[in-house]
């Protein structure tokens, strides 16, 4: 396995990740809704630090924070992130957002919520409008999304 990603500098915890800490040269970003989708979206995070590469950890909303997102994805590349992975529930417009304001590769997680069992995410995430490519893992699929990310980076 490669070890792009983990260079000299100490991994953070998976916990203190998800509590937002500043990590040193991130290669996948992790971005959610809310806060309430951290413990679905914590598997990406342990399938990343499994395979040894740094990610960051950052809550904010397409809907309620879309200044804060486009500043994020704008800036994603020349941060040297080389993935993102945006997980939301409900209308879920984070993923496409992202790809809309990025040219890294977005993969998306659609988050079960409490009325539509997360159909209403996976319809949002994955019925992207050709020129916004995201690649959309199954309803509460972050393992698989923190997974691919790492195929991505060591493809
Ligand atoms: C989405 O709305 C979030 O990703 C979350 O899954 C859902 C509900 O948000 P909260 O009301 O729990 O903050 O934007």
């Amino acid at each position: 396995m490669s070890d792009v990603g983990t260079g000299t500098q100490t991994m953070p915890e998976v916990e203190s990740a998800f509590d937002e800490i500043e990590v040193d040269a991130p290669l996948v970003g992790i971005i959610m809704g809310s806060k309430n989708d951290k413990p679905k979206m914590q598997p990406a995070g342990e399938a990343l630090q499994d395979l040894g590469i740094r990610f960051e950890v950052r809550v904010m909303s397409a809907h309620r924070d879309p200044e804060t997102v486009r500043d994020y994805c704008m800036n994603a590349r020349m941060r040297g992130l080389k993935v993102i992975i945006a997980g939301a529930g409900m209308s879920a417009a984070l993923p496409g957002v992202a790809a809309a304001h990025s040219d890294l590769p977005v993969i998306g997680v659609p988050i079960s919520g409490k009325n539509l069992g997360g159909l209403d995410a996976l319809l949002s995430a994955a019925q992207m409008p050709p020129g916004v490519p995201v690649a959309c893992v199954a309803i509460d699929g972050a393992k698989n999304a923190g997974l691919l990310a790492g195929r991505i980076i060591n493809a």
